[in-house]
């Protein structure tokens, strides 16, 4: 039992991994929160790593035999470090949701305010909704855009934050196309009196390469998963300053976490080390450039992007001069074999589970060696499947045959 293969232990996986494995060869990753992790990565993340227990800290565990647990972490921890040129990198959160909820339980006592940006206007459920335990435990209030820009406006969020004092700001969303002034919200934060803490799961890698402004001198705290523009594992981190490290580290475990996941920790590790190997930075400035011919493309076409345009790795597409809701072109897109999601857009009619917007992005399309002339190629089928893909599946299959033609000349992995 302990020596055999997948495909010998569980040919029904094997045929599953096998069909995802053909999926996302064949198809366009559009979706700005995935990627594709390194063999490497994925290596690591399929390791001996995952055979032991090492809750607590390095040099400091609660089981033995962790020597090489205790050289990985930390060679983690540093590595972080140096690349966000942070004081202290806690590697063990296993998810953002659960690196936001150790920060706020750092941070925070149970009915504090916390004032974010809404998820209807492009934050995070973790910010204090009130589906969510960050809005059930704390008092979640929000900011939101600009009417007239649907950009961040600082004046506003001041008058909010003077209204709201809560103690803690947070700065970040899943689903803002323009760049974040950190250094206005550590202002607005001081005036106030609040904590200030940056979620930069989606622009984690465009920070890594200095391609978007930095939050780390800001923030008390900032958060991020490990596996969208970064390219890591699927897993998550807190950077802090020096006088929050025992908090933090306390609040992760052990305040919410157990035993840590050691074999992510290792592909961690992987993936802060490819952040500073030649070619990472080239590709989070082509992520953008691509980003924004996708942009440039969309506009030709007749389509409405929320803000004009984009500074980082997505678009917020606003469907509702195209008679079709977010949730029928996503479908429309899947068929023709480009992958992305609905999405809100600002002040959007619709529930989430219909939205009037897609949220295309770029990060999976440039990991497979793609530039702005393949852009343009995805930017119009894109508009052609939403435009006749309704009434003419034959159209559909057109396009998809295109797109599997494409994903050929691109490959992910050699020989997998
Ligand atoms: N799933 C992430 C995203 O797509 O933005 C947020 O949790």
């Amino acid at each position: 039992m302990m020596n055999r293969t997948l495909a010998q232990a569980d040919p029904q996986i094997a045929r599953i991994m096998a069909g995802e494995l053909e999926r996302q060869k064949d198809t366009l990753m559009l979706i700005p929160s995935e990627n594709y992790a390194s063999r490497a990565v994925m290596a690591a993340m399929g390791s001996v790593f995952t055979n032991k227990y090492a809750e607590g800290y390095p040099y400091r565990r609660y089981y033995n035999g962790c020597e090489y647990y205790d050289q990985l972490e930390q060679l983690a921890i540093d590595r972080a470090c140096e690349l966000f040129h942070a004081d202290h990198t806690n590697v063990q959160l296993h998810t953002g949701s659960q690196a936001n909820m150790a920060a706020y339980y750092a941070m925070l006592e149970p009915g504090d305010r916390i004032l974010a940006m809404s998820v209807a206007q492009g934050g995070h459920l973790t910010h204090g909704d009130p589906i969510n335990f960050s809005g059930q435990f704390y008092e979640g209030h929000f900011y939101g855009l600009d009417p007239e820009t649907d950009r961040l406006n600082y004046d506003m969020i001041l008058q909010d934050a003077k209204e709201v004092r809560p103690k803690l700001i947070i700065a970040g969303g899943s689903a803002y196309p323009r760049i974040i002034d950190f250094q206005k919200f550590r202002e607005i934060a001081d005036e106030v009196g609040a904590y200030l803490m940056a979620d930069i799961a989606h622009i984690c890698g465009l920070v890594a390469a200095e391609a978007h402004p930095d939050p780390v001198p800001y923030c008390e705290v900032v958060t991020s998963t490990t596996h969208k523009t970064l390219r890591g594992p699927r897993g998550a981190m807190i950077l802090c300053r020096a006088d929050w490290a025992d908090r933090i580290d306390r609040a992760v475990f052990p305040g919410i976490q157990a035993g840590p996941l050691m074999q992510i920790i290792a592909a961690k590790a992987l993936c802060f080390k490819e952040a500073q190997e030649f070619g990472f930075r080239e590709y989070q400035r082509q992520i953008i450039r691509n980003s924004q011919a996708l942009g440039q493309a969309l506009l030709e076409e007749g389509f409405t992007l929320v803000t004009g345009g984009s500074d980082n790795h997505l678009l917020l597409v606003d469907l509702r001069n195209k008679d079709v809701t977010g949730r029928e072109a996503a479908d429309l897109l899947e068929a023709a074999g480009m992958v992305v999601n609905k999405n809100l857009i600002p002040g959007d009619p619709l529930p989430s589970t219909e939205a009037s917007g897609i949220r295309p992005g770029t990060p999976g399309l440039t990991s497979r060696g793609m530039k702005e002339n393949e852009m343009k190629m995805v930017g119009q089928w894109m508009a052609r499947a939403i435009h006749e893909g309704r009434e003419a599946a034959d159209v559909l299959d057109e396009i998809r045959q295109q797109v599997v033609e494409l994903c050929a000349a691109f490959p992910i992995y050699e020989d997998l």
